[in-house]
């Protein structure tokens, strides 16, 4: 069963100052974010193939509880009901990924029209109900018979990836209003191939280093394939980016905090935008590059989405962070200032296509009592880091919007179900969803922010007749 929300104006919290919101209120998109395999379920339903996620988790001792995604928030079935509950957060856009082993079961070969079709009948009803469809092609569960070849380590995996980047592009091109190819590569890089945290759980740096290029390269050639389609949708690519803080002046603490930004964001950003990966005395591996490869990735993007957590704290002698602000329940440190700063540096250091803020939001221990869900934290969370991109956007930052992690609670990976991001609480055991307070007050700052962009325009409207 599915709460929608009721139509009371509430106040669980105070929104942002009069003066974000003005910033706010122009041009701006609303949204909220999810991924397939974190929500869909459905995992042998449709003609659906196996990916490397289902593997990972059904291993056991890769994730909490052994948790995998079989079931998850049973988006797969539910999907129509989830749809209402967007609509009813009156949100302008919902950000969703594609899995590419429910269209293409073994990442080469037929097509799966049942596949195809689900997403083509979501693009069409969130349409029908006034939403923004924001696709993402890969948002790390690669089919598992690409894995068997090689995964994102075999180069061909790249050129697989452009040919379903096409495919669903063909089909779906024409009504979204963008389209991502990767969601966070450092993510499928480092967390699956050096930590062996994700899936597919390798320990290898060097792997992990030129899987790293095969991603960026795949982005690159999806690019290609999808423009020469002629697809419509402005095209781009979501990175995790973090600002990076040193703990002290001390040269060690600023020789870390340099060397953990160029890993992380300038890995990412400089091939993008500069043609070239980054030169730092830490960074001592790097990938073998063919001919041609850096001209494919640094073709321009029309959009970046940005999805930002937390800073990395920088001490060569493991001071803790201070946390001023107190930590998710991931333990991730709280830092908006950190978003304006990342925003700020990215627009001095790069030619920058619009921003879209493509994640931001956080766990909480949450706790469904008499039908609520009181998350104050999760409200102060929203408000402090919306204050900071509009500082980033009154600085002259192109942000066109903002998309919070996550609709509902669901499958955070390693964790499994442990981890709660949603605006929306599941109980996985019925899958009742019911709208926490911070969705009340993210619909209720949606209201307020849209109602100050009429009235500004209103007010231009008549100082022109004047
Ligand atoms: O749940 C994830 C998401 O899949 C990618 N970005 C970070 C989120 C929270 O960990």
């Amino acid at each position: 069963m599915t709460l929608l929300l009721n139509d009371t104006l509430t106040r669980h919290g105070p929104l942002p100052s009069a003066g974000t919101l003005a910033t706010l209120s122009k041009n701006f998109i609303w949204g909220v974010a999810t991924s397939a395999y974190q929500i869909e379920g459905g995992a042998n339903a449709g003609g659906r193939g196996p990916s490397i996620w289902d593997t990972f988790a059904h291993t056991p001792g890769k994730t909490r509880n052994g948790d995998h995604g079989d079931i998850a928030c049973d988006h797969f079935h539910r999907w129509p009901q989830d749809l209402e509950l967007i609509r009813s957060l009156e949100v302008d856009a919902y950000r969703f990924s594609v899995a590419w082993p429910r269209v293409q079961a073994t990442g080469a070969g037929p097509w799966n029209a049942q596949g195809l079709d689900f997403y083509d009948r979501l693009v069409d009803r969130l349409l029908s109900r006034g939403l923004q469809p924001h696709l993402t092609l890969y948002h790390w569960d690669l089919p598992q018979a690409l894995q068997e070849t090689g995964g994102w380590a075999n180069r061909d995996t790249a050129f697989r990836f452009a040919t379903y980047a096409e495919a669903v592009a063909r089909r779906l091109g024409d009504r979204v209003a963008s389209i991502a190819t990767h969601n966070e590569p450092w993510c499928t890089a480092v967390l699956g191939h050096q930590t062996g945290q994700f899936a597919p759980g390798f320990r290898d740096e060097a792997m992990a280093v030129q899987v790293s290029h095969h991603l960026l390269l795949s982005h690159g050639l999806a690019m290609q394939a999808m423009r020469a389609a002629g697809v419509q949708a402005p095209l781009g690519i979501v990175l995790n980016h973090s600002s990076a803080s040193p703990a002290s002046k001390d040269p060690a603490d600023v020789a870390l905090a340099s060397k953990l930004y160029a890993g992380f964001v300038r890995w990412y950003m400089d091939p993008l935008f500069l043609g070239h990966y980054p030169q730092d005395p830490g960074l001592t591996i790097y990938p073998d590059v063919r001919t041609g490869d850096m001209e494919l990735i640094r073709a321009p993007m029309d959009f970046l989405g940005v999805n930002y957590y937390m800073r990395l704290w920088a001490s060569a002698s493991n001071v803790p962070a201070p946390m001023p602000m107190g930590a998710t329940d991931m333990g991730w440190e709280i830092y908006p200032d950190g978003l304006r700063q990342l925003l700020t540096d990215l627009h001095r250091d790069y030619r920058l296509p619009p921003i879209y803020i493509t994640e931001n939001g956080m766990a909480e221990a949450d706790r469904l009592q008499d039908g609520k869900v009181h998350d104050p934290r999760r409200i102060e969370f929203v408000r402090t880091h919306l204050e900071a991109i509009a500082q980033a956007r009154d600085a002259g930052v192109d942000i066109r919007g903002y998309f919070y992690w996550s609709l509902l609670d669901n499958y955070e990976w390693d964790s499994g179900y442990t981890k709660r991001f949603g605006l929306v609480h599941v109980d996985y055991e019925t899958q009742l969803r019911t709208p926490k307070d911070s969705a009340y007050w993210y619909r209720d700052l949606i209201r307020t922010a849209r109602a100050m962009a009429t009235q500004t325009t209103e007010e231009e409207a008549q100082l022109w007749q004047l």
